[in-house]
């Protein structure tokens, strides 16, 4: 416990007698069997993974601290990454952690306030820029041909090496792969990420089987499942809100691999889901995270049977990250003075 990935996994993972084993205690999240969910969408077993539980409130710190260390290992001395808000806020915590300087390039406007507000209080230098998240990366990685500064998109190996410990957890928490993996999909290198940790726990017979994996992207950002780069992206899922996914590749080799899919959902479809998580399981994820449960609603809706099956949602990200959705499609909160009478009357009490 609060040992951190890079001690908890050393020999699945890139660490040499050179690597700093720095932590935030990252890794080692819950996984919550559901309440009410399982029975209704008739699975054996549901299954939460509660990633909004890392350190900054997303998977993103599983991969952070191995790329961050890593960086550190090879005598650089700042790191920069394009993001749609999660990235920035762990490359920030985890760059401060470990003396780095770090720079952040994330779309603006389109990043949920308490991510910023995270980059911002971990001390990195932000640039917001007049576009989305594809082109920050475009400008990212231009930025690293030119100086000496290490790249934490998850195009860094070191990050997909992190975020696979994340099945791992899953595999020695249920004592085997589950049947089924739904998990959103923005830049992708989550699912391949899972993908590759799933595999390797099979190989080194620590699991007998891998799950099919079924990614979902917003409707509105749904380039893998359309088969082309989307220009504009649109979704109220903010972190997931990417038209050309940089690990494209690895994902679909996860999917066809795998035997599972990637599709897409309706930001209504993602609402539905982050409000019904919320007030039937007590899981307050971020708008991003509800895709994979929105995903698995609308498959148990199009005949997906799941009786006997062990099936687990990846919630990706806390919800207290973007409290704006939450507090935008809320019904009017009654405001009245400190009135028992009128309180009670309020409430249909008396
Ligand atoms: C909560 O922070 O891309 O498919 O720049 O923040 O691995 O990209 C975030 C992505 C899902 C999608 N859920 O994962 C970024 C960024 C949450 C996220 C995803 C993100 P990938």
């Amino acid at each position: 416990m609060g040992r951190g990935v890079l001690l908890r996994y050393r020999d699945f993972l890139p660490v040499t007698s050179a690597t700093p084993l720095v932590t935030l205690g990252e890794g080692d999240t819950p996984l919550v069997r559901s309440g009410s969910l399982e029975r209704e969408l008739g699975c054996g077993e549901l299954y939460f993974k509660l990633e909004g539980c890392n350190p900054t409130g997303s998977f993103k710190d599983r991969g952070m601290v191995v790329a961050v260390a890593k960086a550190v290992e090879s005598g650089s001395s700042s790191v920069i990454c394009a993001s749609t808000g999660n990235t920035s806020a762990s490359a920030a915590a985890y760059g401060s952690r470990f003396g780095l300087g770090v720079t952040v390039i994330v779309p603006k406007g389109k990043i949920a306030l308490g991510k910023l507000a995270q980059a911002i209080t971990y001390g990195a230098k932000i640039i917001t820029i007049e576009d989305n998240f594809d082109q920050a990366l475009h400008i990212v990685r231009t930025l690293v041909q030119k100086y000496p500064i290490t790249l934490v998109n998850s195009i860094n190996p070191h990050r997909i090496e992190g975020q696979k410990t994340a099945a791992f957890e899953i595999v020695d928490d249920l004592g085997d792969a589950p049947d089924y993996l739904f998990i959103p999909v923005g830049n992708a290198g989550n699912i391949t990420a899972y993908w590759k940790g799933f595999v390797e726990y099979r190989q080194a017979s620590r699991a007998s089987r891998t799950p099919k994996m079924m990614g979902f992207q917003a409707e509105g950002a749904a380039p893998i499942v359309k088969g082309r780069i989307v220009k504009k992206p649109k979704t109220l899922a903010t972190a997931i809100r990417i038209g050309n996914p940089a690990s494209w590749h690895g994902a679909v080799a996860a999917r066809d691999q795998s035997g599972g899919i990637i599709d897409c959902t309706t930001d209504d479809e993602i609402l539905a889901a982050y409000k019904l998580m919320a007030s039937k399981e007590g899981i307050f994820g971020e708008p991003a995270s509800a895709a994979s449960l929105a995903g698995l609603i609308k498959m148990v809706g199009q005949g997906l049977r799941l009786a006997g099956k062990r099936v687990v949602c990846i919630i990706t990200g806390t919800g207290l990250k973007d409290p704006q959705v939450s507090l935008r499609h809320v019904e009017p909160i009654p405001q009245l003075p400190a009135d028992l009478n009128v309180i009670e009357q309020t409430l249909g009490w008396n």
